[in-house]
């Protein structure tokens, strides 16, 4: 008979609801303090089963007043809920993020709600890797469903898609440039499009060109983006973004395309953690290894290109 390895006493906590535990583990996760290494190890093999929904969006779209209600949806519906908002310049710092933490801070005596804010600290690498393990430490201390809120400003929201299981764009009424930004970027990340601020004009028109945008594109493995209207300030269409939310999630099971996705996002995860640490050793071994800083030399003098000087460090087919 095989024994359960033993836990470690922070990995305990968390799967007893230690919200303390959790918070401090998720502090770690953001300091890259190798004390979380071990008790994200012992809890990965309990995670992966929730949905964890993207919520991108340009600035000021009004995704965390939708994740505000969207909250008080899933709590209707019994569902406890982790927030994980990544803010791409500084957290703590005023301005949304703060207003969001008062915000969320009146929910701070339900249990079944759970706020954090990480920082990217404009490292775009690493926090696709730092955010699923977030993501799965909030899961591992038993909430049902994880929302994870970011700013769409490229980089940060093509990595929304190697953390989510569904994506939600949230735009608003007048797309005009918008749109040519979507066919860019943001369209193709898109499970769900919600136009929120609905109770502004033009929100009739903004779902047609966006019905229209999201039937041109083949969808991505027979999935046709849904398109819902919402407003956050005349509440309306909370219910149908999680009606099409878990349409998504559904359809993820009902196609297969769940297991796919995830081997897909656990591909980039390991990719992404084995490139940083690659790519810090030839750092230091560039600078370190007498041999190889005399080929930096070489580059540096414009003997050698730096492909030349990358496949003498990594020998492989050139692309
Ligand atoms: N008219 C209208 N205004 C809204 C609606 N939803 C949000 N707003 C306003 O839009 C502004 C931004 O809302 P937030 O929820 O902070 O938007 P956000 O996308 O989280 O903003 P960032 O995190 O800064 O990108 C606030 O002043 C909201 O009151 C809506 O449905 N209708
Ligand atoms: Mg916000």
């Amino acid at each position: 008979m095989t024994r359960a390895p033993r836990l470690p006493p922070a990995a305990r906590a968390i799967l007893g609801g230690d919200r303390r535990a959790l918070a401090r583990v998720i502090s770690q996760v953001e300091d890259r303090d190798p004390a979380a290494v071990a008790v994200s190890r012992a809890l990965y093999p309990r995670t992966g089963k929730v949905p964890v929904i993207g919520i991108t969006g340009p600035l000021g779209v009004g995704k965390s007043s939708l994740i505000n209600l969207l909250v008080g949806r899933l709590r209707e519906l019994d569902l406890t809920v982790g927030i994980v908002a990544v803010d791409p310049t500084s957290p703590y710092s005023g301005g949304s993020v703060l207003g969001d933490r008062i915000r969320f801070e009146r929910r701070s005596d339900d249990a079944g709600v759970f706020f954090r804010s990480m920082a990217s600290r404009g490292e775009v690498g690493g926090l696709a890797a730092a955010t699923r393990e977030v993501c799965r430490l909030l899961e591992a201390g038993g909430f049902n469903v994880i929302l994870l809120e970011t700013v769409g400003s490229g980089q940060v929201d093509l990595a929304v898609r190697d953390v989510a299981t569904t994506s939600v764009v949230v735009l608003v009424p007048h797309l005009g440039d918008e749109v040519q930004t979507l066919k860019a970027g943001l369209f193709e990340i898109a499970d769900v499009f919600c136009v929120n601020k609905s109770d502004l004009p033009g929100a009739d028109h903004a779902r047609r060109d966006l019905v229209e945008l999201a039937g041109l594109g083949s969808g991505r493995a027979g999935w046709t983006p849904r398109v819902v209207l919402t407003s956050t300030t005349q509440p309306s269409g909370i219910a149908e973004l999680w009606e099409a939310i878990e349409a998504h999630e559904r359809f993820l099971d009902s196609s297969g395309g769940r297991s796919a996705e995830e081997r897909r996002r656990l591909t980039a995860e390991i990719v992404e953690l084995a490139r940083e640490r690659v790519g810090r050793q030839f750092a230091e071994r560039l600078e370190r290894e007498p041999e190889l800083r005399r080929l930096l030399e070489e580059v540096v003098a414009r003997r050698v290109d730096p492909r030349t000087a990358a496949d003498r460090l990594v020998p492989g087919p050139a692309r």
